[in-house]
């Protein structure tokens, strides 16, 4: 196989090779033996709910057109495509829920292992709830925004909608989707009814099906933005730092610990303890102490609040074992592939699970509980330690491949930079630059990889042709991992892709900012929850403008989406008004009912609709177009 068809980043091609030498099969290669993949399953059109199945429906027309029990091809593709929604909605969600439940018990002082560290931001969290600051101390009111984080999965009333989605939303778009039905109670019971009514004999109606699917994604959307939120107060609120990303950021003389999932409350104390443990590591030889890496939305978590380095993002997680010179990877939950304990058992690598609902056959289980965070992270940075005295020094091949990136823009933070230029009314440098055209408009890119595209080169390529037209670029999730990776989050890069004007206003914000040249050309915003960053920013400019999301010249891109989470994320930008692009055709082609309703049946909905492209420049053309259409209704 022929690699560079599969993956465009450097470090993967340079260590693709090695697993072959090995005789290891990588996700390239299983990718490989899949083929060709069920064309059924592809188009939505397999139906597996029930044990009568699974059934399919003939796409041609020739063969069966119902399943066993009558259900059609519209309803086994709506019903396929929301169950895929509750499960991303349910994925972010558990994830909050964890933070929420930890942060009441800072709240009660249960917990001395965890502090809150922005105090501010815990406080402007509350005032967005209605929950008193004054003359209060932080942790009563952490347990009081705590408390009433966790309403949103047990509120039994469905005309009271979330709290969360009503602080962060614009009252237009909460509007709209209250009058639509859409706006969730209880993430809980949104995630129970997609699973209830998709149960074989219920819901059949493929447009009743997607409206639930999408209250569901707006659930999603909830459960990611009390997780960012919350993760804020509790490990502080992001601020640009600089750092490096790729596999070259593991050092051959440190305990390279890689950390992988997506929940902070496990990293942070790795972190923390890691720091502590540099001289145990010394004298076990390891001149350069403890080296912490990160993979996917973990590793998007550290980077942004520590500066801790990127190794890589989804696709190529395993490429970090191939170095030889991983001593451990840690791993919470989500995006993990099982493959890795079998490939660390090949190597000395430590591969450790800590979520006790999340366990890995050939892995190592430190079960992880908040009581004991720093107990079990000591003790897993001694396995770290101990494997390191294993490392086979005939096998470390680290390629020397990394790029500098800025990390790290929380809606605060690039408040915080527009502050800088005027401190009365920030935003109005952006808002002006968006009117005036210096800046055309505003793309959002998120989610994963998949190996049903070239890995990275969908994100690079649409990149840079909306930054040469002069769209101002935010990232998120293995998108952002992307573009950390391939040295388009500096400043560099801005200098070589901007357009004229956009590298103008990059340059006067940076520089006023202090940092002495040109904003990145893509601004990181964190990992998949804080997708729900980019749409504070967006609600701020909408309420600033008085107008509705989908007003907005913004849209929103995931050009090699794949996980059920991604789906889910997907589904909510078109809900919110964002035209969405998806460059990995959806497992929905197979009815053209549902193919409808999500794209021109959503527009006339939502003002959002999902527009599919997999071609990356006709992806970036249809999103120019379309950002050229939005400026022109607003008259701009
Ligand atoms: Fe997708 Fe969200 Fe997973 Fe990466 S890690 S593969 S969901 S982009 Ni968040």
């Amino acid at each position: 196989m022929d690699i560079k068809i599969r993956s465009s980043d450097p470090a993967v091609i340079a260590l693709c090779p090695v697993a072959e030498q090995e005789g290891i099969a990588t996700v390239f290669d299983r990718y490989e033996m899949q083929q060709p993949q069920c064309g059924f399953g592809t188009l939505g059109l397999c139906c597996r709910i029930c044990w009568k199945g699974p059934c399919r429906v003939d796409p041609f027309g020739d063969g069966p057109q119902a399943g066993i029990c009558g259900a059609g091809k519209d309803t086994i593709v709506a019903r396929n495509l929301i169950r895929m929604m509750a499960a991303g909605a349910a994925a972010h969600s558990e994830h909050g829920r964890h933070i929420a439940l930890a942060m009441q018990r800072v709240g009660k002082g249960e917990l001395p292992d965890y502090h809150i560290r922005d105090e501010e931001k815990l406080k402007s969290i509350a005032g967005r709830l209605d929950i008193a600051v004054a003359d209060r101390t932080i942790t009563d009111i952490a347990y009081d925004v705590a408390t009433k984080t966790l309403e949103d999965y047990q509120n039994q009333d469905s005309k009271v909608p979330c709290h969360w989605i009503s602080a962060s939303l614009p009252a237009k778009r909460l509007s709209l989707l209250g009058k639509l039905g859409v706006l969730p109670h209880n993430i809980d019971a949104t995630v129970a009814q997609i699973m209830s009514r998709t149960h074989i004999g219920c819901d059949a109606d493929p447009e009743n099906l997607v409206l639930g699917g999408m209250r569901g994604a707006l659930a999603d959307f909830n459960g990611m933005a009390l997780a960012t939120e919350l993760s804020d107060a509790m490990f502080g609120t992001p601020k640009p730092v600089v750092t490096q990303a790729n596999i070259g950021v593991i050092k051959k003389q440190a305990v390279n610990i890689a950390v992988n999932g997506h929940n902070p409350l496990l990293s942070e104390v790795i972190c923390d303890i890691a720091s502590e443990m540099n001289s145990i590591a010394r004298d076990a030889g390891a001149s350069e102490g403890i080296n912490i890496v990160g993979i996917c939305c973990t590793g998007n978590e550290v980077m942004m609040r520590h500066g801790i380095p990127l190794a890589t993002n989804y696709l190529s997680q395993e490429m970090a074992i191939f170095t030889g010179a991983l001593d451990a990877m840690v791993v919470d939950v989500q995006c993990i592939m099982p493959s890795l304990p079998q490939i660390s058992e090949c190597y000395h690598t430590e591969f450790i699970t800590t979520m006790d609902e999340n366990k890995m056959p050939g892995a190592r289980h430190v079960s992880f509980h908040e009581d004991k965070a720093r107990e079990t992270a000591r003790k897993i940075v001694q396995y770290a330690i101990d494997a390191y005295g294993r490392r086979d020094a005939k096998r470390i091949n680290i390629p020397d491949i990394k790029q500098t990136a800025i990390v790290g823009f929380s809606s605060e933070a690039v408040m915080a930079a527009l502050a800088t230029l005027n401190a009365a009314d920030p935003l109005a440098p952006l808002v002006e630059n968006i009117v005036n055209g210096n800046i055309l408009g505003v793309a959002l890119f998120a989610g994963c990889n998949s190996t049903r595209a070239i890995q990275d080169e969908n994100f690079q390529v649409i990149a840079k042709i909306l930054a040469r037209n002069n769209v101002l670029l935010l990232a998120t999730g293995c998108g952002a991992g992307a573009f950390a990776k391939h040295g388009l989050m500096n400043q560099q890069a801005t200098e070589a892709w901007a357009g004229d004007s956009l590298k103008a206003v990059l340059t006067a914000i940076g520089v006023s900012a202090g940092l002495e040249g040109p904003l990145p050309l893509i601004l990181h915003m964190g990992s998949c929850v804080d997708n729900s960053r980019a749409v504070q920013l967006a609600t701020a400019l909408a309420d600033r403008l008085n107008v509705d999301l989908s007003d907005l010249p913004l849209v929103a891109s995931a050009p090699e989406a794949m996980s059920e989470k991604a789906i889910a994320i997907a589904s909510w930008s078109v809900a919110i008004g964002l035209p969405t692009h998806l460059g990995i055709v959806p497992q929905v082609t197979g009815s053209a009912v549902v193919t409808d309703l999500i794209t021109e049946g959503a527009k006339d909905l939502f003002g959002g609709y999902f527009l599919v492209e997999s071609d990356p420049a006709l992806a970036a053309e249809k999103l120019v177009a379309v950002i050229r259409e939005k400026r022109h209704a607003l008259g701009i």
